[in-house]
């Protein structure tokens, strides 16, 4: 039977939520050493949220303890690959079981609409932790080419215990997109998961034990990024950071790394996404994407379609369009609604960033063509319209910086080499995307876009088979697909002499 998801059943189980907030540090729930706590605004109405652990150097200690303790016994590395596998497809189905509870812990520390965490997030981070567990039992060494009587055998080995550090804006899924590989590839994890959204990520450590991981391989911090993600990066038996955040973070990241013991460091970091749109291109297709590509998720979104970059010639028609697509399609609500399509922005120090960096673009001449204004203020929360300016100009500071919120900068031109010049005059380098219908140019220009995933004629197209991750300053390594496994391994070769 399917669920009514109405405004009221959200109500009724948020009377009785009782969320979590503790670290949940080999196998167990504890308070942080200090016995400090913080709490932090609930985005959708402002009013306070959850008690949650200060962690500190302390816990960070305790954490990695047990997961150096677990990763040396072998109790998770050396278990059956099938059995493994058995406990991380126990786990995936777990979180499905818990989808409703997980998308509401999500809601009310981010402010996206709950649907949207039920049907995205938790989906996506089940399939996650699915995708993971089902290739453990399909993972193979190398026999290396070598003269007779020698034998060389390249071992892929898990590398020890991985520090997660995540994010925000996607929590479930930026987790499960760091603790599937990794654990699947048999290392132990502290996961440190952003100040501002942790309840998920102890609910799903939780899961993970009562589905079967054993205590210590999946263990959780919770804290500010000053006081418990440094001690985590800088420790000295961390084995590897693996990093979603900020692109000034994830510098200081590979700093604390070559501080401390060389650790191995994957980062995936910010963005600011051209999408180009060519005269010839279906403008109705090219509005509808760019309007989802830069303002789902209120344009929380590493990999969002920022910069519009748009033949003359129709600009006016495209952004009438994306207005109309943005207007009929993408309600913004409070979070429960279920007509809701984007919901708050993460803090209200957040939206005030979004709303100076508007202003700071006006200042410059970028023209505003609708939106991009605080409302529903009488809910308390912090909600930011989806906004769009016009005839700008790359070396504009709205078309430079990565906003995070819904503001999309467009900004004409007039030849082919005159829009890639713009598309890739960027710090960054995750994403990008192309709408023509000239085959030939959309290839030419998917290959001359520096960025880790291109689009031609749509946007935001994923699944798990497809790595994700950045050039330039939007970081190395690759999140999601077999590829990922790589990265939380090492080569280790056996040689044999057999005389
Ligand atoms: O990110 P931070 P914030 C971008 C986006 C956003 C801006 C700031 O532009 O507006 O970053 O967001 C932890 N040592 N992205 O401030 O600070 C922190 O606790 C170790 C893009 O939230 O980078 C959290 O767990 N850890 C991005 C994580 O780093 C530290 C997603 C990310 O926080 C730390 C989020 C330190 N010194 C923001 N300082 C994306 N790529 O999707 C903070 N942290």
């Amino acid at each position: 039977m399917t669920k009514d998801y109405t405004r009221d059943y959200w109500e009724d189980m948020l009377s009785a939520l009782k969320p979590e907030g503790r670290h949940f540090i080999d196998g167990e729930l504890s308070p942080s050493s200090s016995g400090e706590t913080f709490t932090r605004r609930r985005p959708m109405d402002g009013k306070p949220g959850a008690r949650l652990a200060r962690g500190n150097a302390a816990d960070i200690d305790r954490a990695v303890a047990a997961a150096r303790a677990s990763f040396e016994s072998g109790i998770w590395r050396k278990k059956d690959p099938i059995e493994k596998k058995r406990i991380m497809l126990n786990w995936a189905q777990a979180i499905r079981d818990h989808g409703d509870e997980l998308a509401l812990l999500e809601t009310l520390e981010v402010g996206k609409p709950v649907m949207a965490s039920l049907n995205v997030d938790v989906r996506l981070c089940a399939d996650g932790i699915q995708f993971y567990g089902e290739m453990i039992d399909k993972l193979y060494d190398e026999v290396a080419p070598t003269p007779p009587g020698e034998r060389a055998i390249v071992r892929k080995v898990p590398i020890g215990v991985i520090g997660a550090i995540t994010p925000w804006n996607y929590p479930m899924i930026i987790d499960a997109w760091k603790l599937g590989p990794a654990i699947a590839a048999g290392n132990s994890v502290v996961l440190k998961p952003a100040e501002q959204s942790s309840l998920s990520a102890i609910r799903l450590a939780q899961l993970g034990f009562e589905a079967g991981l054993p205590a210590g391989v999946l263990n959780v911090a919770t804290g500010y990024g000053e006081e418990t993600g440094k001690p985590l990066a800088l420790h000295m038996d961390v084995d590897m950071i693996a990093f979603t955040g900020s692109t000034e973070v994830g510098k200081l990241i590979m700093g604390y790394a070559a501080q401390s013991n060389v650790k191995r460091v994957a980062l995936e970091l910010g963005g600011k996404s051209p999408l180009v749109v060519f005269a010839d291109a279906d403008l109705d297709a090219a509005a509808t994407a760019v309007a989802w590509g830069c303002f789902y998720n209120s344009g929380e979104t590493c990999h969002a379609s920022t910069r519009l970059i748009v033949e003359r010639s129709v600009q006016e028609a495209l952004i009438a369009k994306i207005e109309a697509v943005t207007r009929s399609d993408i309600t913004l609500a409070h979070p429960f609604e279920p007509s809701a399509q984007i919901g708050a922005l993460i803090e209200e120090e957040h939206m005030n960033k979004v709303l100076s960096m508007i202003a700071v673009g006006e200042k410059e001449g970028a023209r505003r063509a609708f939106g991009g204004e605080r409302t529903l203020s009488e809910t308390g929360g912090y909600y930011v319209s989806p906004g769009v300016f016009v005839d700008m100009t790359n070396d504009m500071r709205l078309a430079r910086q990565e906003i995070f919120g819904p503001v999309l900068a467009a900004i004409p031109f007039d030849t082919e080499d005159e829009a890639l010049r713009i598309a890739n005059d960027t710090i960054y380098g995750l994403a990008g995307a192309v709408f023509t219908t000239d085959m030939n140019r959309a290839h030419r220009f998917s290959e001359a876009i520096h960025a880790g995933t291109v689009w031609i004629n749509t946007y935001d197209m994923s699944n798990f088979a497809t790595p994700f991750g950045g050039f330039k300053q939007s970081g190395f390594g690759r999140d999601r697909s077999v590829h990922a496994i790589d990265k939380y391994c090492d080569y280790k070769t056996i040689w044999q002499h057999f005389g």
